[in-house]
């Protein structure tokens, strides 16, 4: 089967790979930086090879959370196997460029590292923050049968921010849940939350979360975390993180407490999207979870979402954790 002139065509494929690679890495390497800072405009490079109607390479938006290890850390779980239950411990580290645990780190959003758990077919979020106690991180979490993505955001101090991504195996009897349907309507703990405005591949996207509850809208959220909301959006098929926070701060003078908090975010490609925010309000956190298309870059929407927003049956599933 491999003939030399196979062979020869694999090696001229494995060298456009490479050469792929390298500016894959010289352009994470320029547009590399949190990823939950929202930025006054995409990345764009204005070089006259670039200005044309042809999408944009995605290398230039690889989002975070793929990798195990990037520019010297590694992601690095005590074991990779755990049992199901409401409050599994869970242990690991974050191993440097010198081959150490991590144990100096710089506060984000008031933590030192924030840990995202979600199980692979999106039927299960927590965003937890474990403590640190001699390089090893330490959290429980509640956890299903099944393969779980956890995801640390965390900068090293002296290092780069990062989000590095690794899988928890938990031991039972695995049931996949059906895949979600567009949903922009979730409920939970008596609140309501809807999500407002379309993503679209490459381009800023207005999206506006509006809490109500009984009806009425929620005019007084807290702060939690130094923002009145946090939203995660995970890629369907590869799990590709984006944490986005809120336009304003509390205290700022003109951000309002609810009900509406508006995020700025441009995903990275076309496809299907699934979102979570945390707010808080009476002194509990709790998570929304909503389903949306992403169009393509020419503003165009993509297949598959003829139903609409609003339409599907499944509301987005939340959950209340107390912090
Ligand atoms: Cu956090």
């Amino acid at each position: 089967m491999n003939t030399p002139s196979g062979t020869t065509a694999r090696l001229a494929g494995f060298a456009a790979v490479a050469v792929a690679v390298f500016a894959v890495a010289l352009l994470v390497g320029r547009a590399i930086g949190p990823v939950d800072e929202p930025e006054a405009e995409p990345v764009h490079d204005t070089h006259g090879e670039r200005i044309s109607l042809e999408p944009a390479p995605a290398a230039e938006e690889i989002p975070g959370g793929l990798m195990t290890s990037q520019n010297g850390y590694t992601l690095a779980l005590t074991e990779n196997r755990a049992d199901a239950g409401s409050a599994v411990p869970v242990r690991f580290a974050i191993i440097g460029p010198d081959g150490a645990p991590v144990t100096s780190y710089d506060v984000q959003h008031d933590k030192q590292l924030h840990l995202i758990a979600v199980r692979r077919d999106f039927s299960g979020f927590q965003h937890v923050h474990p403590t640190l106690a001699e390089g090893v991180w330490g959290v429980d979490l509640a956890l299903t049968p099944g393969t779980w993505r956890l995801f640390a955001d965390f900068k090293a101090t002296d290092g780069p921010a990062l989000t590095l991504g690794t899988d928890l195996e938990v031991r039972g009897g695995y049931q996949p849940v059906p895949p979600a349907e567009e949903s922009r309507t979730a409920t939970v703990g008596g609140y309501q939350v809807t999500l407002d405005g379309d993503l679209a591949a490459g381009a800023d996207a207005k999206l506006t979360l509006r809490v109500s509850k009984d009806g009425e809208p929620v005019t007084d959220l807290q702060p939690y975390l130094g923002a009145y909301g946090h939203l995660v959006a995970l890629r369907s098929g590869d799990l590709a993180y984006l944490h986005v926070h809120p336009d304003g701060e509390p205290g700022d003078g003109t951000t309002q407490p609810g009900p509406d908090v508006v995020f700025h975010t441009s995903v990275p490609s076309a496809g299907t999207y699934h979102l979570y925010l945390d707010f808080q309000h009476d002194g509990v956190v709790r998570t929304a979870a909503f389903t949306v298309t992403a169009g393509d870059a020419a503003g165009g929407t993509a297949e598959g979402t003829a139903g609409g927003s609003g339409h599907g049956e499944k509301h987005g599933e939340g959950s209340e954790h107390g912090h």
